[in-house]
């Protein structure tokens, strides 16, 4: 079976397990539409069913005002974990494993040890795609002024700048954007999150532009609406004299109507990128000469369909953008 590995990236508490379970676990209504499955080995499963209880329960508190700062604290994740899922044809033997890494966000972004930054550094460059999840309201609200502290652009940019050099091989980088609920109601709130987004991390734009790179690396914007019906509501300011960083800003998100439901959008959509990706490398190896090895040419043709039914619809407009690289996505 070929196996693909993945890096799920961004900072410390932005919502990467989050996005990864919503974009893996939960879009049944999408998948029983074509004739691919995607399955979770157990473990995986169990720890992604946790998570999503706990994204469903950011519903269910009809007053839902955010999380408190302790929770911030206590809840940041403290280990390695990875995430497998086998795809293939429903019915049929997995062809392509997914093997996600999702570690501690403040790994990418502090300094943890040599140990801790060569792993990093390895999973980077290991990798043939990276998710990044941006927290939306922290890029967007109150002038970006918290986008530095929340999201750590300088520091996800920098990962980059040292691990894409001197690559063999195509990736595909996806920016996720998440809690964007309140940014993606109208085309001009979409519009503006697309600009924020390229102003913000133009040093990645520009690294990903640079001759050595504009070749091989694919790069989209997919916002995704992982809850659906929680929206930005207010910045909470708390002022703690006793912590290094002293001042701390709580995000607060609110339900617009009480009796929404959970109702996630667009979440499959990351995931249609990735395997449209890798159909499109599976396409073209032979003929761009990327030296891949050959049980590549094993795939099964009914396999093949059932990817390119499933990745036919990605999205590029709406808030969605292929920045460069479409034919590294062409799976015609
Ligand atoms: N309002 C809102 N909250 C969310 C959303 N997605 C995640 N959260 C909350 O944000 C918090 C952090 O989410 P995680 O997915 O654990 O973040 P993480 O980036 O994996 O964090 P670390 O692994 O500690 O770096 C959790 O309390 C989630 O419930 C969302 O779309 N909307
Ligand atoms: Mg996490």
């Amino acid at each position: 079976m070929r196996e693909f590995n993945i890096t799920m990236l961004g900072a410390r508490y932005v919502g990467k397990t989050s996005l990864l379970t919503s974009m893996c676990y939960e879009y049944e209504e999408e998948i029983a539409k074509t004739n691919i499955q995607l399955v979770p080995e157990t473990r995986t499963a169990s720890i992604l069913e946790k998570s999503l209880i706990e994204l469903k329960s950011l519903n269910d508190d009809p007053d839902n005002e955010g999380v408190s700062p302790s929770e911030r604290v206590i809840s940041e994740s403290q280990d390695v974990e990875s995430f497998t899922f086998q795809v293939g044809q429903k019915g049929k033997k997995p062809e392509i494993k997914l093997n996600f890494w999702d570690y501690p966000g403040s790994w990418n972004t502090d300094f943890k040890g040599e140990a801790i930054d060569r792993y990093v550094k390895e999973k980077i460059t290991e990798s043939v795609a990276i998710v990044v999840a941006i927290d939306t309201p922290a890029l967007m609200e109150a002038n970006g002024k918290w986008h530095q502290s929340q999201n750590r652009p300088s520091g996800i940019i920098n990962r980059f700048k040292a691990c894409y050099v001197d690559l063999k091989s195509p990736r595909l980088v996806i920016l996720a954007p998440i809690k964007c609920e309140s940014y993606m109601q109208d085309e001009k709130s979409r519009q503006e999150l697309i600009n924020k987004i390229k102003q913000q991390y133009k040093g990645l734009f520009d690294l990903f532009q640079s001759q050595q790179l504009v070749d091989k690396v694919a790069v989209v914007i997919t916002p995704v609406q992982t809850v659906g019906n929680i929206f930005f509501s207010y910045i909470h300011i708390i002022n703690d004299i006793e912590k290094v960083d002293k001042i701390t800003p709580i995000f607060k998100f609110k339900k617009q109507n009480p009796d929404a439901q959970y109702s996630p959008k667009d979440n499959e959509q990351p995931l249609k990128y990735l395997l449209r990706f890798l159909l499109t490398l599976h396409l073209k190896n032979r003929l761009w000469g990327w030296g891949y090895v050959r049980d590549w040419f094993k795939w099964d043709e009914h396999l093949k369909q059932a990817i390119r039914d499933f990745a036919k619809d990605c999205k590029n407009s709406d808030g969605f953008e292929v920045i460069q690289g479409k034919n590294l996505l062409d799976i015609n």
